[in-house]
């Protein structure tokens, strides 16, 4: 039987050096539950990034997958497929919008609200050819494009990238001032995350989104909420913006839309701004496509009828409120929403997830010094207390 190791060192031969994983090679997943290549068992607590918040292979998207895959995987968008408008109604209704225009990847999507915003602003409110601007925060991630990372506060993310898309004006998170004082009337939207997880689990004041919402609306700037981590159940609610009813104007999501078994992202608006888009300006080879669809559909149903959000709101809650119990002097602030948690340590984060995993736990760390806990949103209480433990271990002195 070959080793971590020996499946590590193969593929490092041909992998590009473009992540620091940690050192597990997973083979088999099912719920809240992966294995590695040697039989050992672990707690995934990452979830894909977001993307797992149905537990992985989950077997009613599975038999979606395969049900369509033996029908019919691709037509282009050259043609109809009967299964788009299924999904795309799916996330209208849900998401409380009039239109969607289906992506594949995260960054697609921003990029996608980007190209929107932009156009809605030169068509609607005529702002003067080639200066509409769109304001982001410092610690923001939208994805890894050179449009997007062109506008990371992260050097890493930028160093060698260049050169960048004009633009983008950035303003710190969670500073309202901030907000009010960056909008011009070339501003045509605001791009943020209701709560940063790259970034650290940031988590801004109560109210901030609302009051966001609120000078957007009183500019005619559109509140444009990247949901891709923190929606579909995630936070506690469908959506983070739930918390303070602040309703952006375009909604983008990804990741756990199809329960992560493929790429499948969209954005979600009104007609008043999908209606600048007109045949030809925008799309993908993959976009829409029926076995996305097929996928995205199977990967809703199982967030609403297993009731997702509120196992993330209740679970999440509790979960915190025990690990802001363990007394330890390195642990500066245990933050997060729902089943979004993060604890930020007065040192490195990486050796705690290295000790995590000698105890069978797969946690990541983010922003070097906060270890981020997402486990798949159908984990059981007394899987969370067997977590809870090992964590114990981990950081009690
Ligand atoms: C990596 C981070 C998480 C996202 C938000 C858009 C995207 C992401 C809020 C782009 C993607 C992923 C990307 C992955 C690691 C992971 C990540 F650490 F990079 F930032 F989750 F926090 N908006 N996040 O979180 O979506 O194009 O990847 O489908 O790039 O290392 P994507």
């Amino acid at each position: 039987m070959k080793s971590n190791k020996d499946y590590i060192e193969f593929t490092e031969k041909f992998s590009a050096n473009n992540y620091h994983p940690l050192p597990v090679v997973l083979t088999r997943g099912r719920g809240i539950w992966v294995w590695d290549v040697e039989g050992k068992k672990y707690l995934d607590m990452l979830s894909g990034y977001s993307a797992l918040n149905q537990g992985h292979c989950h077997p009613r998207i599975a038999g979606a997958l395969k049900k369509q895959a033996d029908e019919l995987s691709l037509t282009s968008r050259a043609f109809h497929n009967d299964k788009m408008g299924d999904f795309l109604e799916k996330i209208c209704t849900l998401a409380g919008y009039e239109k969607a225009l289906p992506m594949n990847s995260g960054a697609e999507a921003v990029e996608t609200a980007i190209k929107v915003a932009r156009k809605w602003g030169y068509y609607k409110k005529k702002v003067k050819d080639d200066c509409a601007e769109i304001i982001i925060c410092e610690n923001n991630f939208h994805g890894r494009t050179t449009t997007i990372v062109g506008f990371s506060s992260e050097v890493q993310y930028r160093d060698g990238f260049g050169p960048f898309a004009p633009g983008f004006k950035m303003i710190p998170y969670d500073d309202l001032s901030a907000l009010d004082n960056a909008i011009s009337e070339s501003t045509v939207g605001f791009l943020i995350e209701p709560i940063q997880g790259e970034g650290g689990v940031n988590v801004p004041a109560d109210g901030y989104l609302r009051k966001c919402q609120e000078i957007c609306r009183k500019n005619n700037v559109l509140l444009i909420d990247d949901e891709i981590q923190t929606g579909l159940g995630r936070t506690g609610r469908l959506f983070a913006y739930e918390y303070e009813n602040a309703r952006p104007d375009i909604l983008v999501i990804g990741k756990a839309l199809s329960g992560g078994f493929y790429p499948v992202s969209a954005i979600a608006c009104d007609n008043s701004i999908m209606e600048v888009i007109k045949p030809g300006d925008h799309g993908s080879t993959f976009g829409g496509n029926p076995l996305a669809s097929a996928i995205g559909i199977a990967a809703l149903d199982v967030i609403i009828e297993e009731k997702l959000a509120q196992r993330a709101y209740e679970l999440g809650n509790w979960f915190t409120d025990e690990l802001r119990k363990i007394q330890n002097p390195k642990f500066k602030e245990v933050r997060g929403k729902g089943l979004l948690i993060g604890i930020e340590l007065t040192e490195k984060a990486r050796p705690y997830c290295e000790k995590l995993m000698d105890l069978g736990i797969l946690a990541k760390e983010t922003h070097d010094m906060v270890v981020r806990f997402a486990p798949p949103l159908i984990i059981k209480k007394e899987e969370l207390e067997w977590a809870l433990d090992k964590i114990k271990q981990v950081f009690n002195t």
